[in-house]
């Protein structure tokens, strides 16, 4: 496993950071996501054959946020 840490721009509410949490979570190889709205950022366990940044960055732009 390993783990990244994105910065996320748009996030608002708590709302916001559930959103990108389920996003981030449904992706296959991805074991555990921490989203902060305070720090604006995510941490993310994953295993790095199966998932990674890219598919990241089109998670949680497809949820209408911003990597930063
Ligand atoms: Mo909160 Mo975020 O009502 O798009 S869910 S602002």
């Amino acid at each position: 496993m390993e783990e990244i840490v994105i910065g996320i721009g748009g996030m608002s509410c708590q709302g916001c950071v559930k959103n990108v949490t389920g996003v981030l979570q449904a992706l296959p190889g991805v074991e555990r996501v921490e989203v902060s709205l305070e720090a604006a950022r995510a941490t993310i366990v994953f295993d790095s054959q199966r998932v990674g940044p890219a598919q990241f960055r089109d998670a949680v732009e497809g949820a209408g946020f911003d990597i930063v």
